[in-house]
């Protein structure tokens, strides 16, 4: 349909004003929230995710395409909440203590919405005690932690420790990610996963639920 391959063509060059406009289009013309959410915002996300992976994107566009995303999102979310739109997962994500670098963990969060996530952002020099309030609370399927400094990655392992002494380790799969941090660092300490960028972010995550869902 025409209107929504505006709708993500939009998105995807980063267009806020235009995208809110054809989204409140697309209702006024009888869409469903879910079909404009997954056929037009969510895909044309996708598109921006891929060609960010294949560096086709850089991370500036990227940040505004999201912001397009965002622009939609805040149309739709009362909608879909009225209808009890059922998000794909439940996903909490923050930066460790000590570590005050916020750009890659929201543009993750951004990308995981995008992908149907329902995403509780806890902010940037997060404690362990507090990742683990908020998987006891907010019982996500998946918790993100990132870490951009190599002296604040050891606070991943720290978080997962806690989460264990807690009894909640297995309630939850966690992906690490940020720029220091590699797969062999994510086995070492026990993640489920690891992301390089905020694309593959989604990948992982969506292959988790899979693996929660088995
Ligand atoms: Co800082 N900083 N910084 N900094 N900073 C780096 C990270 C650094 C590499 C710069 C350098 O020296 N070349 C270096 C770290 C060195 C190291 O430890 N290896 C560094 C340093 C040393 C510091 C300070 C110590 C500097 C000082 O004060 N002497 C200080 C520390 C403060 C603290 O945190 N306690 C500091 C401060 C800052 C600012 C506050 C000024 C600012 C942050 C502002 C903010 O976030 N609001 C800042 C910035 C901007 C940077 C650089 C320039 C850019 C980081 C960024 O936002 N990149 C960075 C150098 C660089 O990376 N070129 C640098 C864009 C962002 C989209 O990418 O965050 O990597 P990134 O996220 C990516 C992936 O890593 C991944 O996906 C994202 C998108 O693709 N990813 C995940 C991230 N989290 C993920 C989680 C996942 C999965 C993937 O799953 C959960």
């Amino acid at each position: 349909m025409e209107l929504l391959k505006a709708m993500r063509e939009n998105l995807y060059t980063g267009k806020a004003d235009e995208v809110a406009l054809l989204v409140r289009q697309a209702l006024k013309e009888g869409l469903s929230p879910s079909e404009i959410l997954s056929k037009g915002l969510i895909a044309g996300m996708d598109r921006v995710g891929q060609d960010f992976k294949e560096g086709v994107l850089f991370i500036p566009e990227v940040l505004v395409a999201a912001r397009a995303m965002h622009a939609g999102m805040d149309i739709l979310r009362p909608l879909l909440i009225e209808m009890e739109a059922k998000p794909i997962g439940r996903f909490v994500i923050g930066t460790v203590k000590g570590d005050l670098h916020d750009i890659g963990k929201k543009l993750v969060g951004m990308m995981m919405e995008g992908a149907g996530f329902e995403v509780i952002d806890l902010g940037i020099d997060t404690p362990a005690e507090r990742f683990v309030e908020a998987v006891r609370e907010e019982k996500p399927h998946i918790l993100g932690i990132s870490a951009l400094l190599t002296t604040t990655m050891r606070e991943m392992e720290t978080t997962i420790r806690a989460l264990e002494e807690a009894g909640l380790r297995d309630s939850v799969k966690i992906i690490v990610g940020g720029a220091p941090v590699t797969q062999d660092w994510a086995d070492s300490i026990g993640a489920d996963g690891y992301a390089p960028d905020a694309a593959s972010a989604v990948d992982v995550a969506k292959g988790l639920i899979g693996e929660i869902e088995k």
